[in-house]
């Protein structure tokens, strides 16, 4: 497979965190987000959308939006199980993927961010508070619900990685990349723990991919 993606997208890592635990062999070719490679016509040719990720399987058309991705990844590879086969376990497990990935992400991509301080003239302190909100209001969300439902075990849903831990990761590694205080958070946190132990996850950490900075 053939993905295009950026280091430090958080659709991306969700993305390349399944190939890896499917053993889906896949090369990326990384766009430049800052420099608006998403905007360029080849791509807007691939995704008129302007986003990452987009992926190609064989000769078929390229499939975008990762939430998509991910349940086309599990339709065509279902080795390994991203979803639990009870259907209550994995509408959780999708709840609290979409608390991440349609109610928290899309509120701070490069694309809003961008528009608050050009359209609005936020100055960027004010559009990094408004973008620590977000997060902040996701990370709450999340450890409320797994602290409290009987639904979490090792991971988000039960002892098995699902969609909900790929969406809680993207969101966590953010937390370092923009300062955001994550003692508040503490089941979010063993969680996001144990998955950057997982090999699967560490390649596709963000800080691993080319163009991310030095550590
Ligand atoms: N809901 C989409 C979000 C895609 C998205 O917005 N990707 C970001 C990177 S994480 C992007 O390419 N943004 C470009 C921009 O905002 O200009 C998904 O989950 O795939």
């Amino acid at each position: 497979m053939k993905m295009y993606g950026n280091w430090r997208s958080a659709a991306a890592f969700r993305v390349r965190i399944a190939l890896n635990l499917k053993g889906i062999a896949y090369e990326e070719v990384f766009l430049d987000l800052d420099a608006g490679d998403q905007f360029k016509p080849d791509f807007l040719a691939i995704n008129p959308q302007g986003a990452v990720p987009a992926l190609f399987d064989g000769d078929g058309p390229p499939l975008t939006q990762s939430l998509a991705i991910l349940d086309y990844l599990e339709e065509t590879h279902p080795g390994t199980r991203l979803l639990p086969a009870d259907p209550r376990a994995r509408a959780r497990a999708r709840s609290l993927a979409q608390v991440v990935a349609c109610d928290t992400h899309p509120l701070y991509v490069p694309r809003v961010r961008t528009f608050l301080m050009e359209h609005y003239g936020l100055p960027r302190e004010k559009m990094l508070d408004f973008l620590r909100n977000a997060f902040t209001t996701g990370l709450r969300v999340l450890e409320q619900r797994l602290a409290t439902e009987s639904g979490t075990g090792r991971y988000c849903q039960g002892d098995a990685v699902s969609h909900a831990d790929l969406c809680l990761i993207s969101l966590w590694v953010g937390t370092g990349i923009f300062g955001i205080d994550t003692a508040p958070y503490p089941t979010v946190t063993r969680i996001a723990e144990d998955l950057l132990a997982l090999d699967a996850v560490a390649r596709a950490h963000p800080l691993r991919q080319p163009g991310a900075p030095a550590p």
